[in-house]
């Protein structure tokens, strides 16, 4: 099995899926396309039908964005893992990952992810109230569940979070303690430490994904 992934430090949709893989120790084979390189458009077509990444290929099967294939590896591989066992908890944890997915923008578009730097970012109304939100749900999940991940045990929906978890390191966000320790502990999984040692030997810059000032 083959997942096409971008540059590691900026890469956070890569990093959702890689994360899901690595934390169940499911073998699987990387492929690193450099994103806003003058072929990579050539090089995510060899791949990729959106070219975008991720793109996971096992076999004859071909997935892309970030959350069907983290919804294929947990039926594939995991025997729906990925998601809670309860019917209501899985169906909040498909909403968590849903309002991650396609909600959430100015967060993103803010701050996006960085994994080397630590940088202030002016915050506007729009960011502040995404990041209420994110910290609202956290907490929410958190309390609700025995556990140290959201819904309990480890799931997509953490892994749909992470690369929230590393911007709120990079930006130094204030958030709940409760959410505080999360972060804590989401970035200091094995397998997260591992995709941030790779990511901090990477030396590309994608001007793009510069946002914010140096804290020195
Ligand atoms: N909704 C998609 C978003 C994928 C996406 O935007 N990937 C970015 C990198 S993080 C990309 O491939 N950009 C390359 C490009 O647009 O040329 C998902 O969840 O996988």
């Amino acid at each position: 099995m083959e997942l096409v992934i971008g540059n590691k430090n900026y890469s956070s949709w890569s990093l959702r899926p890689w994360l899901l893989l690595s934390h169940f120790d499911i073998p699987f084979d990387e492929i690193k396309v450099l994103l806003f390189e003058e072929n990579t458009h050539q090089h995510l077509a060899e791949y990729s039908p959106t070219f975008k990444v991720p793109v996971l290929i096992d076999n004859d099967i071909t997935v892309w964005d970030s959350l069907a294939i983290c919804e294929y590896i947990s039926e594939a591989y995991l025997k729906g893992k990925g998601l809670p066992e309860s019917q209501s908890d899985r169906a909040i944890c498909r909403s968590y990952c849903a309002e991650m997915h396609s909600g959430l923008e100015f967060l993103r578009t803010a701050m996006p992810m960085n994994c080397r730097a630590s940088r202030r970012v002016h915050l506007d109304d729009k960011t502040l109230k995404d990041i209420h939100r994110v910290d609202g749900m956290w907490q929410d999940a958190l309390n609700r569940h025995d556990g140290e991940w959201l819904f309990g045990e480890f799931t997509i929906a953490d892994c749909m979070f992470a690369p929230v978890a590393s911007r709120f390191a990079t930006y130094q966000i204030d958030i709940s303690d409760t959410s505080q320790q999360y972060v804590d502990r989401l970035l200091t999984l094995p397998s997260m430490r591992r995709w941030y040692e790779s990511a901090l030997k990477e030396k590309e810059v994608i001007g793009e994904d510069e946002a914010g000032t140096d804290i020195d």
